[in-house]
């Protein structure tokens, strides 16, 4: 008598974990669909003001005629991987993976980014000379996580 009750507790357990794991699983997949909607720092002007067009060089770096240049982080690159941008733009990038990913410019930006979040820089001549600079993920440098910036003087 007392081992099946003991038995009959350890399943009704068994499930309940069951359908917990289930549920979390539902929970990671549903939360991360809608993260697109989700930004923090970026001023409320700038991301109605800036829709340029976006287009890719000759040499493949990635411009944008408008006050900004948009970048994804994703798993684990980023996209696209080399960019060209004036000192009177900003870059923004967001993170459209699922791990926390870095945006780091040695002497200038260090900022984490959570899924589904932006950092903008501000104007990059406030903190960069024209030149040609390494944008690092911290977390995944060592897996090929960086991308070129050229930042170049504005349109004449
Ligand atoms: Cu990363």
């Amino acid at each position: 008598m007392r081992v099946g009750r003991r038995t009959a507790t350890v399943a009704a357990v068994v499930m309940a974990l069951a359908l917990g794991a289930c549920s979390d699983d539902d929970d990671g997949n549903g939360g991360a669909e809608p993260q697109a909607t989700l930004t923090t720092g970026v001023p409320t002007s700038v991301t109605t003001s800036a829709s340029g067009s976006a287009t890719t060089d000759s040499a493949g770096c990635a411009t944008d005629d408008g006050a900004r240049l948009a970048v994804a982080a994703r798993d684990f690159t980023f996209d696209p991987g080399c960019l060209r941008v004036r000192v009177d733009q900003e870059l923004v990038v967001t993170n459209a993976g699922r791990v926390t990913h870095n945006v780091t410019v040695a002497g200038t930006y260090d900022q984490d980014l959570e899924p589904g979040t932006s950092f903008a820089t501000g104007n990059v001549g406030g903190s960069l000379q024209p030149g040609t600079y390494d944008l690092v993920c911290q977390f995944h440098e060592a897996r090929g996580m960086s991308a070129r910036l050229e930042v170049v003087e504005p349109r004449q």
